[in-house]
C-alpha cells in the first residue's frame, strides 16, 4: 500500500471526498487515490476494506486509518497546523464554520446535490434550504469582512475552511444561486483554484450518472 492513500467516492458527487483531497493538494502531500464509485452494489464491501464505516472519504496514511471528511482534516492539521488560521480568533470561527458544515444544512445537501459537472440547474429551494443559503452567506460575509482582508480565501490565506466549503461554492454555481458581487468574487476564486480546475476535470472524464439518488452527498 502507499504510504498515504485517500478513498473517494465519484468526484462529480462526492462532496465529502472532495473536502480532504483539497486539504492535501494545499499541503503539496504525495497521495495515491483509491475511487470507489458509489451507489453500486459493491459500494460498501469496497469503502469496508479500508474502513468499517463503509463510507469515503478515508485516508490511510503510514499505518494509520482516519474515516469521515473533518476527522481526516484534524489528523491532517496535526502535523500542519497551518491549515487553520493562526490568529486565536480566525482559528475559532474557522473551525466552527466547518463544523456547522459538518453537522447542519441537511435540505442544502438534499435539495442542492452536489454535481460538478452540472451547470445550469434550477430548483424551488424549500425554506429549510433557503435559510441554509442565506446561512452559509451570512458565514462567508462575515469571515470575510472580519478576517478577509489579507487575500481571497475566507480568512484571507486559504485554510481549511476553504476546502469545506469549495463544494458549496460548486453547488451555488449549479444551481445558479444568486450571490452578492462581493461573494461571488469568492466563490469565482473557489472554483477556479488550480486544485478545483483539476478535480473537475477529473470529474467530466467519470462515466457514471448516479443522479436518481443524489441525497447527502
Ligand atoms: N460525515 C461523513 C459523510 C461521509 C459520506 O456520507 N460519504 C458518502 C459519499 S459522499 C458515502 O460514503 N456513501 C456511501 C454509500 O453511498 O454507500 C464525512 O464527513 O466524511
Amino acid at each position: 500500500m502507499p504510504d498515504r492513500l485517500l478513498v473517494i467516492g465519484n468526484r462529480n458527487y462526492s462532496s465529502w471526498s472532495l473536502r480532504p483531497w483539497l486539504v492535501l493538494k494545499a499541503l503539496d502531500l504525495p497521495f495515491a487515490v483509491v475511487r470507489v464509485p458509489l451507489d453500486r452494489p459493491d459500494t460498501a464491501e469496497r469503502i469496508r476494506q479500508y474502513s468499517a464505516a463503509g463510507r469515503v472519504p478515508v485516508l490511510v496514511e503510514g499505518g494509520i486509518t482516519v474515516w469521515d471528511s473533518q476527522a481526516i482534516i484534524e489528523h491532517l492539521a496535526e502535523a500542519h497546523p497551518a491549515l487553520w488560521p493562526s490568529d486565536p480568533a480566525a482559528r475559532a470561527m474557522a473551525r466552527s464554520i466547518a463544523a456547522e458544515m459538518h453537522s447542519g444544512f441537511a435540505a442544502l445537501r438534499n435539495e442542492l446535490p452536489m454535481n460538478v459537472r452540472a451547470t445550469g440547474r434550477r430548483v424551488e429551494p424549500t425554506a429549510a434550504a433557503e435559510a441554509d443559503i442565506a446561512r452559509i452567506v451570512a458565514i462567508w460575509a462575515a469571515a470575510r469582512h472580519r478576517f478577509g482582508a489579507g487575500g481571497p480565501w475566507l480568512f484571507g490565506a486559504w485554510s481549511a475552511a476553504d476546502a469545506v466549503y469549495t463544494p458549496v461554492a460548486s453547488r451555488f454555481a449549479t444551481y445558479g444561486v444568486d450571490l452578492p458581487a462581493a461573494l461571488q468574487a469568492y466563490q469565482t476564486t473557489a472554483l477556479e483554484a488550480p486544485a478545483m480546475q483539476e478535480w473537475t476535470e477529473l470529474a467530466h472524464a467519470e462515466s457514471e450518472s448516479i443522479e436518481h439518488e443524489e441525497v447527502g452527498r
